[in-house]
């Protein structure tokens, strides 16, 4: 790279924004990042935290490294790639042979969402038969109920918004946070005319920038969409055309939205019943509605019937006729490509010719990823070998302490693939230095838009850092593996990807990708996707409110941080000072008042899971009753250099087996009065 030329790339990061990136070099490392202003979503503007991450990498992990302190001190020695990939062979090769490749659990999540990068490693696991992780952390409630519903996940062009969008709701979404390039088409649709308003428990940036907040008890959103449909339904404002032509299912639905009443919706989820009449009878005048949906809603007990029950409000209303208008959970379903043989996936399906000496196992055993912590310390027979790439299950996992538990079994042996020392990494028994998104090529799909991108590397790996996909080559070589697609390169890996005759698809050869860097694809226009439906409304979506407990009565949200994505960028000084410096509690005033808890006192804050300190911050931006924690702060920031995950339960939800990190029955005590017979 020529010394201040600008090259493009597509940031990695897990966020629906996808965006394209100018980078720009001095002396061979990034020295700047700004928003490309020839993409359509990205308009020349990077986000807060992007625009920091040369600073994120500075202190990069360059070389192996082997253990030599305690688990979890952080103490290690500087090897070769040759001594640690043999090293792990070896060790493997026993694990397989005296337990069988189910004693092996690899630990990945979104850490790149290059499709090369995050998914084709699961290629070696496969092969031998390891432990299959299911991918649960975030997105399966969401995906679930879209799919009982809808089917594919497809949402509205956000580029239609704007011309086309009357009303726009914006339900158990931060979105000026956490999908800050969907804001430029709000304001314009606003501009022409378009409310916004805003449905969660908490005020935040995008509830200062809608037009209207309603503040809703978490879990209690079915309540809440049922008493809307109720006044839908009781004022002739759905669309019965609509629903005769594309729906199933919409009177056992109308059944029991007959039985939310705004005034009893009103009891449960704490918005005033006038307000429930005014937004029904509002966007049901309005009708092109277009609806952002977020995973927030979704991590509860009952989150998957939650969102099942907001995302029918568009199809009652007729919205899907309309360009811009419908709802948006995730565009990822538009995305054709063939994943037939990405990471390996024809190697569950056990109808390949078996090849080599280890033998793939389609109905191999399973572990939910919410439930690392029971998986390391109680599971049988044990995992033997954790491979964390892509992740750091340490601080964004539920449980912490039986995650640290686990983690710290000496017979357990973890290698971790990491670009910087996270506090998971300081678990490991060999931590290997990964590359960053301009040193390797990978092929990028989007939730929150249409266009596909492939990154070309710009700049060779710094130190001795590689890609996952080229240690798991490495590994399969030392144990004589034969599976030919675990030696496929990044290129082939995205032609075989590419490789689908799909119309969307038309056009988006490997080549014009690798000339214009990203391409939309080639949606149908006007882009409708649900027109013809279909919708179905049955089972009518069940109603179940997240509960406190009689020891822990408040219920404590912990949704992203503006300036963090997940822990990505926790280390960055300047964003961890924007943040506040330290992770703080956002409590009522009365609820406050009712706990002799003053502004900036530190706090104890306990769960049936675990206990942490933390300073509170006394605020009206809660509802009361519930506590909010912003960010997945790294464990040392805080005041007991404890994460939030400590607080959490592996309980998963009522439909994909997700995460229900926003449920959680908390305590809150005054410092004080806690450490009365206990210590911090
Ligand atoms: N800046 C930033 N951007 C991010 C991320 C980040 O960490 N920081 N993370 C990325 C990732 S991995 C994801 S999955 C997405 C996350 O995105 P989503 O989960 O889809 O959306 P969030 O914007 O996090 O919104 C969560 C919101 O849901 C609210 N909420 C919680 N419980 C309930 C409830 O019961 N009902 C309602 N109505 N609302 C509720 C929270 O208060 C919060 O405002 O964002 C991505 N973008
Ligand atoms: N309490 C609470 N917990 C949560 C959430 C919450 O809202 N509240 N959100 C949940 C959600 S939505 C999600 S998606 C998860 C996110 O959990 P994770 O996917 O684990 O996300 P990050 O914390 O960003 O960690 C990603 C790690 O991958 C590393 N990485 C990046 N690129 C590469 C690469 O190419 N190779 C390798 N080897 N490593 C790489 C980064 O350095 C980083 O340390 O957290 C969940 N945890
Ligand atoms: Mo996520």
């Amino acid at each position: 790279m020529l010394k201040g030329m600008k090259a493009r790339a597509t940031c990695p990061l897990d966020c629906p924004d996808a965006c394209s990136l100018l980078l720009t070099f001095h002396g061979g490392r990034l020295a700047r990042v700004e928003g490309d202003p020839r993409h359509p979503i990205t308009q020349g503007f990077a986000c807060a935290k992007t625009y920091r991450y040369p600073e994120r990498v500075r202190e990069r992990l360059l070389y192996p490294m082997r253990r030599v302190g305690h688990k979890g001190e952080g103490r290690f020695v500087r090897v070769s790639w040759e001594e640690a990939l043999e090293a792990i062979a070896q060790r493997l090769k026993e694990v397989l042979d005296r337990y069988g490749g189910e004693a092996v659990l690899p630990y990945h999540y979104a850490g790149t969402m290059g499709l090369v990068e995050n998914q084709h490693p699961l290629a070696f696991f496969r092969a031998i038969g390891a432990a299959e992780l299911l991918e649960t952390i975030c997105a399966t409630a969401g995906g679930a109920a879209w799919e009982m519903t809808y089917g594919p996940r497809l949402a509205p062009d956000p580029e239609d918004i704007p011309e086309n969008t009357r009303y726009i709701l914006l339900w158990g979404i931060n979105s000026l946070s956490t999908h800050s390039h969907l804001t430029p088409f709000l304001k314009e649709a606003r501009k022409r005319g378009a409310k916004v308003v805003h449905i969660d428990p908490y005020e935040n940036l995008t509830s200062r920038f809608a037009d209207w907040h309603l503040k809703v008890r978490p879990g209690t959103d079915a309540a809440l969409a049922y008493a809307l449909a109720h006044v839908l339904f009781r004022e002739g404002l759905v669309d019965e055309d609509y629903l005769a032509q594309a729906a199933t299912g919409v009177e056992a639905f109308r059944q029991a939205a007959e039985a939310w009443s705004p005034k009893r919706a009103s009891a449960l989820t704490g918005v005033p019943e006038e307000a429930i009449w005014q937004l029904a009878r509002e966007i049901g005048e309005a009708r092109r509605v277009f609806l952002r949906v977020g995973y927030g809603m979704t991590r509860h007990p009952g989150g998957g019937n939650a969102l099942r029950a907001v995302i029918l409000l568009p199809a009652l209303l007729g919205a899907w006729r309309y360009p811009g208008c419908g709802a948006m959970l995730s565009t990822s379903g538009a995305f054709p490509l063939n994943k037939r043989f990405l990471g390996g996936r024809h190697l569950l399906e056990g109808d390949h010719p078996h090849r080599g000496y280890f033998r793939p196992n389609p109905g191999v055993r399973r572990v939910n990823m919410n439930q690392l912590g029971t998986a390391l310390t109680e599971l049988q027979p044990p995992i033997r070998a954790l491979f964390v790439f892509n992740s750091n299950p340490l601080v964004v996992a539920p449980n912490t302490g039986r995650v640290k538990e686990g983690l710290a079994r000496e017979d357990l042996f973890t290698v971790v693939l990491e670009q910087v020392m996270t506090e998971t990494a300081r678990y490991a028994d060999y931590l290997l230095p990964a590359t960053l998104f301009y040193e390797h090529p990978d092929l990028y799909t989007s939730y929150g838009h249409y266009y596909l991108s492939w990154n070309e590397p710009l700049s060779p790996p710094e130190g001795e850092a590689r890609p996952n996909t080229w240690v798991f080559r490495e590994l399969a070589r030392r144990l004589g593996l034969e599976e030919p697609t675990l030696y496929w390169t990044a290129e082939e890996v995205a032609r075989s990807l590419l490789d689908r005759d799909h119309p969307y698809l038309q056009g988006l050869t490997l080549e014009a990708l690798k000339r214009e860097g990203f391409l939309k694809l080639n949606l149908p226009r006007p882009f409708l996707p649900f027109a013809q439906g279909p919708v179905r409304f049955s089972p009518p979506p069940e109603v179940i409110p997240t509960e406190p407990l009689p020891d822990y009565p408040l219920i404590l949200l912990t949704p992203p941080a503006h300036r963090f994505l997940n822990t990505t960028y926790g280390n960055v000084r300047a964003l961890v000072e924007a943040e506040g410096g330290e992770p703080r509690l956002l409590i009522h005033p009365e609820d406050a008042a009712a706990r002799g808890v003053t502004e900036g006192a530190l706090v104890h804050l306990r769960s049936p899971w675990g206990r942490v300190v933390r300073r509170a911050h006394l605020s009206e931006a809660p509802i009361p009753g519930t506590v909010v924690l912003e960010g997945t702060w790294w464990e040392g920031w805080a005041p007991d250099g404890k994460g939030i995950n400590h607080l959490t339960s592996e309980r998963l939800t009522d439909l994909g087996e997700g995460s229900t990190f926003h449920s959680t029955p908390v305590e809150v005590e005054p410092l004080r009065l806690a450490e009365e017979g206990l210590r911090i």
